[in-house]
């Protein structure tokens, strides 16, 4: 029987368990557990893929004369006498920031975290279309490949930065990358697709597949982060297609939507970039925000605090994400009329942002903390996220970024949004859910172990980009020591490759904890954190079909310390403690 079925006819699910084939259950599996298990696995082979990528960056950055360590390992002609050249240095910068972006945070927020959580956190047994979710999952598998292929072409893989920017994506001269330039567009223009059902079945799931009495202000922050990221996604990604279906007209049957020769305009290339660009750092932000506040509200005891401003700033910032793309263009020669109205319009997105800082501040205030790996990875994504918006506002104002665009000012924001925002929310995500997803516990002083160290060679990593950034240094550098006014911040660059590799390392141990802890973990039972969503309704790992009855919703998910019960937790489902007659909860 089908799962949209399955829905509506409780009592038969129950007796339904589901294919049983290995081949169906876990390979082309229809499950939206398991396909979102399928995509965290993937995405964490890239993520070790993109780390590798970066720590050669870094190597470069810091030892500019230096043939790379362990040299002989590489395949032959990538190095030259064992040191990375210009062209390589170029594609690893470019494929470490694709990968990181469109192959592991993406996915991992919304085909992950998105697959595994939505129907257990509304209610239901499964996605809506459950057949276009596992092909979003197969559609995407492909993408990843021809990514990696086009490390193995001539020439290498795409060298033109994940912005492609052309003439620079466009001929071949400027790169001397070929072949690898034109499987970049295709990797990402399948990608999309995989995106955009992806994002249909969780819209459609949301809005018509939530338990009963699971009214739209009744859901976690979590899945309304989902929610907000699928329309994002649903209507930006689009114009992302149309750009990459563009730059592959103009390389392969020769049209000139951008090739300058032919009277192209490569500012179009920029702005139709952005315009999917800019939603894409929110679709990349935006579930962590979600995940963050579940964690902290769970391990502050307490309501989240302010929970329909939460849910109505992220429709604001999503909505605003739509008006900002020019300020990464500043510099691209704009009317100063037009650049004045992208800095405002950047800025007012701080209001939002402020919002949901101080709410997640004020959930805290007086709560009952209890500090688990997940909570302090949930504090770490409110920490740093403070640190990369108020960067990001002084880079909103156009006078200020014609001076920092394009230099490490710009990395140092990007990362502690993407890195110190995204990632720790992931990891905070990881640890929270992994109980649920595969029924045992990972161990909580490995994982602070995890937690503490990544933390501070972060922030050695990190943060000194804010000052060789402001001292000058331009991002995407081959070689700083060339530029004499460089050469005085050369020791902090060997202290940001140092604190980098050891960051690197660090992950080491989260990936064995993660890995251990998958097959010989302690047992978890339905509710290790005492939590009030649905998923912790469910059986650890929940069987086909989530639930064994559809739960029956009667109050929000943040209802900690309620002077209702004894207990400090209130589950959504649980009927009302109050004596009969007593007046009901409004939500
Ligand atoms: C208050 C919030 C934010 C503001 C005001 C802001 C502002 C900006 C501005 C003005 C730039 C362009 C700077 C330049 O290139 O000269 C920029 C770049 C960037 N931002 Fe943000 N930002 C914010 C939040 C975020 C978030 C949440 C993310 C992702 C999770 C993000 C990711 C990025 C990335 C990846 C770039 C660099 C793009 C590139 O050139 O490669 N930002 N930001
Ligand atoms: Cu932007």
């Amino acid at each position: 029987m089908s799962h949209a079925a399955a829905a509506t006819h409780d009592h038969a699910a129950a007796h339904d368990h589901g294919p049983t084939s290995f081949w169906t259950k876990y390979i082309f599996s229809q499950d939206h557990k398991i396909i979102g298990i399928q995509f965290m696995l993937m995405s964490f082979l890239f993520m070790i893929l993109g780390g590798f990528l970066a720590m050669m960056v870094r190597w470069q950055l810091a030892y500019p004369d230096s043939a790379v360590p362990m040299a002989s390992l590489f395949p032959k002609g990538v190095l030259e006498e064992g040191h990375i050249t210009p062209p390589v240095y170029n594609q690893l910068f470019t494929m470490h920031g694709t990968i990181m972006i469109f192959f592991v945070i993406i996915p991992m927020l919304t085909g992950a975290f998105g697959n595994y959580l939505i129907p257990l956190m509304i209610g239901a047994r499964d996605m809506a279309f459950p057949k276009l979710n596992m092909l979003s999952y197969w559609v995407f598998i492909p993408a990843g490949i021809i990514m990696l292929y086009s490390f193995f072409v001539p020439q290498g893989p795409a060298a033109a930065g994940w912005t492609n920017y052309p003439p620079l994506s466009y001929d071949p001269q400027w790169t001397g990358v070929g072949k690898g330039q034109t499987l970049w567009l295709v990797a990402l223009l399948i990608s999309g697709t995989s995106s955009i059902m992806g994002s249909l079945n969780y819209i459609t799931t949301i809005v018509n597949m939530r338990a009963p009495g699971m009214s739209f202000f009744r859901l976690p922050l979590s899945i309304w982060a989902l929610f907000v990221t699928a329309i994002l996604q649903m209507m930006a990604t689009p114009v992302l297609a149309s750009a990459l279906g563009m730059l592959l007209l103009d390389k392969t049957l020769g049209t000139h939507f951008f090739a300058p020769t032919g009277g192209g305009q490569v500012i179009l290339w920029q702005h139709v970039f952005w315009f999917y660009s800019h939603p894409a750092v929110y679709i990349m932000i935006l579930p962590a925000m979600g995940f963050a506040s579940d964690v902290i509200a769970t391990f502050a005891r307490k309501p989240i605090f302010g929970y329909k401003a939460m849910a109505y700033s992220m429709m604001g910032i999503a909505g605003l994400g739509f008006i900002v793309w020019g300020h990464h263009m500043f510099q691209s020669g704009m009317n100063p009329t037009l650049g004045t109205a992208f800095m405002m319009s950047t800025m007012l997105i701080a209001v939002p942002s402020a919002i949901k800082t101080f709410n997640w501040l004020g959930t805290i205030w007086r709560g009952n903390i209890q500090f688990t790996t997940a909570m302090l990875n949930g504090l770490a994504f409110v920490a740093m996220f403070i640190i990369g918006g108020l960067s990001g506002i002084f880079m909103a104002n156009a006078p200020v970024d014609l001076y920092i665009h394009d230099t490490y000012f710009i990395v140092a924001h990007l990362h502690y949004v993407l890195f110190g925002g995204s990632m720790f929310g992931i990891f905070a995500a990881v640890y929270y859910w992994f109980p649920k997803m595969f029924g045992r516990r990972m161990n909580e002083a490995v994982g602070k172990i995890h937690f503490t160290l990544t933390f501070i060679f972060y922030n050695m990593t990190f943060f000194p980009m804010h000052f060789i950034g402001a001292g000058g240094m331009m991002r995407r550098i081959y070689d700083p020591t060339q530029y004499e006014f460089l050469k005085k911040w050369q020791p902090m660059n060997v202290f940001i490759s140092h604190s980098a590799f050891m960051l690197g390392a660090s992950q080491l141990i989260f990936m064995a904890l993660f890995v251990y802890s998958m097959f010989k973990g302690k047992k978890a039972d339905r509710n290790p954190w005492h939590a009030n969503s649905l998923e912790w309704v469910a059986d650890s790992p929940p069987p086909h079909g989530n639930f064994d009855q559809i739960p029956t919703v009667h109050r929000g998910p943040y209802e900690y310390s309620s002077p209702e019960t004894k207990e400090d937790y209130y589950p959504q489902n649980a009927p009302s403690a109050l004596p009969a007659g007593a007046p009901a909860r409004v939500h």
